[in-house]
């Protein structure tokens, strides 16, 4: 039979583009749970859909004893300007939320007798620079350097890549289990990502892809930071694929258990002129959020996936303008000629 995977957060955007890639290479059967539940058209890709919450260790332990779950991609979180409006509850989620799953994950390897493999997507949100001029000087950072985050989400997604380290490693190491079998937790920082089938709500990268929504509805745009702001961005196809190749990696050529990836490093007038020119006439304004604008700033203008391309091959496929020319533009464009809002 095939292996059980399951996907927490699956309604996001991460999440449809994961379950469409899965439903297309075939090789796991999909269970999901969201807080919302999936569109049909998902539905369909999936063994069993649970509309729950992570911090719902009964709901948890059912799913984990009605399926066989031998992977767990856990995409499920509050993002970094939603979670600066309500801290605690991006602590509840982002944090104590993965350490559930870690649990689950850690029991159901022992019943196994082998590592159930752990997806986590962390973010670029764990790196801080306390000025543009140190932002400047780091240029692409590495996975070790920089590591002093400004926000909750950044802090949380930070511990949580030190929690699966220390389930893959350490785990009851003074126990009477020390042999039993540990997870396999493997993460990504990923960049701001930019899909063509969804907007992403709470983040602070969003900036990317609101515009260019806005521009494809015909919408006004203002955007929260100025011109200049400039972070790593992926083309979600990209963003999928590096999940899918990370989760199939031989787990004896990973040297480490956290990777930086990234596609391209724009800035928020770099995207607006490529707005405008795909969508003329769109109506692009900036009107900078103080606080919004200082966590963008605190985030590096790019990172250093050398260690992903050593260790499991790692390349992006979509550079910026095949991102845009290939990707983003002719499918939101047929996104919203077919009146989806
Ligand atoms: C956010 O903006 O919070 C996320 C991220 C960069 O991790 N998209």
């Amino acid at each position: 039979m095939k292996p059980v995977v399951l996907v927490t957060g699956a309604n996001g955007e991460i999440g449809r583009t994961l379950l469409q890639r899965l439903h297309t290479d075939g090789r796991y059967r999909v269970v999901t749970v969201d807080l919302t539940p999936l569109p049909e058209k998902y539905r369909s890709f999936c063994l069993e859909t649970y509309a729950g919450n992570i911090m719902d260790r009964y709901l948890l332990d059912q799913i984990a004893a009605h399926h066989e779950i031998e992977v767990v991609v856990h995409l499920a979180a509050l993002l970094s300007t939603r979670g600066e409006r309500d801290p605690a509850l991006a602590h509840q989620v982002n944090v104590e939320g993965t350490l559930h799953l870690l649990r689950m994950a850690q029991n159901q390897s022992e019943r196994l007798g082998r590592a159930v493999r752990f997806l986590f997507p962390s973010s670029i949100a764990v790196y801080g620079f306390s000025s543009l001029e140190e932002k400047a000087r780091a240029g692409r950072v590495r996975e070790d350097d920089h590591n002093v985050p400004i926000t909750m989400y950044g802090c949380n997604k930070l511990y949580c890549e030190h929690l699966g380290r220390y389930f893959t490693l350490y785990f009851r190491q003074m126990g009477a289990l020390s042999s039993a079998a540990r997870l396999d937790f493997r993460s990504i920082r990923y960049p701001g990502l930019i899909s063509a089938e969804t907007v992403p709500t709470g983040g602070t990268s969003d900036f990317g892809p609101e515009m260019l929504h806005a521009a494809a509805q015909r919408q006004p745009y203002e955007c929260f930071v100025r011109p200049d702001a400039k972070i790593p961005f992926m083309a979600m196809p990209d963003a999928v694929t590096s999940l899918v190749h990370l989760l199939e990696a031989d787990r004896a050529k990973l040297t480490q258990t956290v990777y930086n990836v990234s596609g391209f490093s724009v800035s928020a007038q770099q995207i607006a002129d490529r707005v405008r020119k795909a969508f003329p006439g769109a109506e692009i304004t900036f009107e900078p959020d103080a606080a919004r604008s200082r966590i963008v700033d605190s985030w590096p203008e790019d990172v250093d996936d050398s260690r992903a391309r050593a260790d499991w091959g790692w390349k992006p496929a979509y550079e910026v303008d095949r991102a845009f020319d290939e990707y983003l533009v002719p499918q939101i464009r047929k996104r919203y000629a077919q009146g989806h809002a």
